[in-house]
């Protein structure tokens, strides 16, 4: 990849809604992938590998838990900067964002919230460091948008749970140390539990040939009388449960859609200004102006909402239809800027000299999991009219 030149839009001054805690920890992330992702990620998606070099670097930035408490190895940031965090790691790429994603809010975010104490000691500050990595295994190969009709079940044997079943499409699941793994007990309520690599019957299959998120590690899981022992358990019952993590773990893709539409217009400018057809920069031309011009706008349309539903998060007020329409509104605005951007690059927007390519891949991804586009659709159509029609 050319050298990393990234320069971040602010169309309406969104900086000055920031403190200097915001401001410094957004200079850091922006710092660290610079230096450390830009220059290696296209050889990573290109390989299908993810860097896992990048573990400690990421745990450093704080990336793993911002905010989660700093007693049990958290960053203790607030969602603003959370949000700032997943917007410059996406900035770099998806699958990096995606990896710090499910370690922060789909791995420690259950634990602190539905653990024991022992649980949360025992777990957060080896996740937080990155001597552990944990996956989150909710959808199945019959069970995506539905999650409520999953097969994966627990049977009681006393001291410890029988688990049987299988998860598909499990981000870093390949690599990871522990597993939050949902699953009905025999009275049928989804609990919740703590799996560890190495445990008898459970295994973690590689799922090969994504043309998507190419640099991140995705899986299946597999559990063939796996003994789960009670201590292992988390202290929730219901879909309630795992869709909690999921309004934690949506909020921060709001922000990273941003951060992946960010890097394709600051690529598009620059190439527009730089390239010469007709005897003169693509610039000049009126339809790579609107193209430009309605990139800018929707990026501080999004800015915008990012920092306002942050906010909401912060005071405890951001309901989870209010992140559902920033996941669908801010991953579907990246999209169809990543697609404009790359018509700007011509030739070159498909080859992995820029960015684009491989963000709108990415982004594939992003407006698939985490609910798709069309779920989050009938999230926001029930809020305003009451009428459910998921099914
Ligand atoms: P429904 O009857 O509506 O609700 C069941 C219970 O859950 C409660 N609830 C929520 N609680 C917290 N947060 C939310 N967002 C919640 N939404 C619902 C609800 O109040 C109820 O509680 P209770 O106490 O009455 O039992 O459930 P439903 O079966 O009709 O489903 C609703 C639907 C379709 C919206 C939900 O199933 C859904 O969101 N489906 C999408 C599935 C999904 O997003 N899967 C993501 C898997 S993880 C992933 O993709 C990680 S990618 C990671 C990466 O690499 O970055
Ligand atoms: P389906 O649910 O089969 O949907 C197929 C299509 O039907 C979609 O367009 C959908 O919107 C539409 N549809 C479904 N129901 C309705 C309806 N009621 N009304 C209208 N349209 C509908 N899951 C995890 O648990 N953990 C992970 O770490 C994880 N990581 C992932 C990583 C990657 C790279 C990918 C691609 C997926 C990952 N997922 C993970 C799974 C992801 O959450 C699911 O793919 C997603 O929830 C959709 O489920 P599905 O693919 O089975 O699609």
């Amino acid at each position: 990849m050319a050298t990393d030149r990234f320069q971040a839009p602010d169309y309406y001054q969104v900086d000055d809604l920031f403190t200097d805690e915001h401001k410094l920890v957004r200079q850091t992330a922006r710092d660290w992938v610079k230096k450390e992702v830009s220059p290696i990620i296209e050889e990573y998606a290109q390989k299908a590998e993810f860097p896992k070099k990048l573990i400690k670097g990421l745990a450093g930035l704080g990336a793993f838990g911002p905010y989660i408490p700093a007693e049990y190895g958290g960053a203790g940031l607030d969602q603003i900067s959370y949000g700032i965090i997943m917007q410059e790691l996406e900035r770099g790429d998806s699958g990096i964002r995606s990896t710090a994603s499910v370690q922060s809010s789909l791995v420690m975010f259950p634990i602190y919230t539905y653990g024991t104490e022992e649980q949360r000691k025992k777990f957060l500050p080896k996740l937080a460091s990155g001597e552990w990595m944990g996956c989150f295994g909710l959808t199945e190969p019959n069970h995506g948008s539905n999650p409520s009709g999953m097969l994966s079940n627990i049977k009681d044997a006393g001291d410890h749970y029988i688990l049987n079943g299988s998860k598909m499409w499990i981000s870093n699941a390949p690599f990871a140390d522990i597993a939050v793994v949902w699953a009905k007990d025999e009275a049928g309520e989804i609990r919740g539990m703590i799996l560890q690599r190495g445990m008898p019957g459970f295994t973690t299959p590689e799922t090969h040939n994504k043309w998507s998120l190419r640099a991140s590690a995705t899986g299946e899981l597999v559990f063939d009388n796996v003994q789960v022992p009670k201590s292992q358990m988390l202290q929730v019952k219901g879909l309630k449960g795992p869709l909690g993590c999921l309004n934690s773990a949506r909020y921060g893709i709001s922000w990273g859609a941003v951060g992946a539409a960010m890097d394709c217009y600051d690529s598009a400018l620059r190439y527009s200004k730089e390239r010469i057809q007709f005897g003169k920069p693509i610039s000049g031309f009126q339809l790579t102006q609107k193209k430009l011009a309605e990139m800018v706008t929707e990026i501080t349309k999004a800015q915008l909402l990012c920092w306002r539903l942050g906010m909401l998060k912060n005071a405890g007020k951001a309901t989870p239809q209010q992140i559902s329409m920033a996941k669908r509104n801010n991953v579907e605005m990246a999209l169809h800027i990543a697609r404009e951007a790359r018509q700007i690059h011509g030739a070159m927007g498909i080859t992995g000299e820029y960015p684009i390519m491989r963000h709108m891949m990415n982004l594939e991804s992003v407006i698939t999991y985490e609910g798709t586009h069309e779920i989050h659709l009938l999230i926001t159509g029930m809020d305003v009219t009451g009428e459910n029609a998921f099914n």
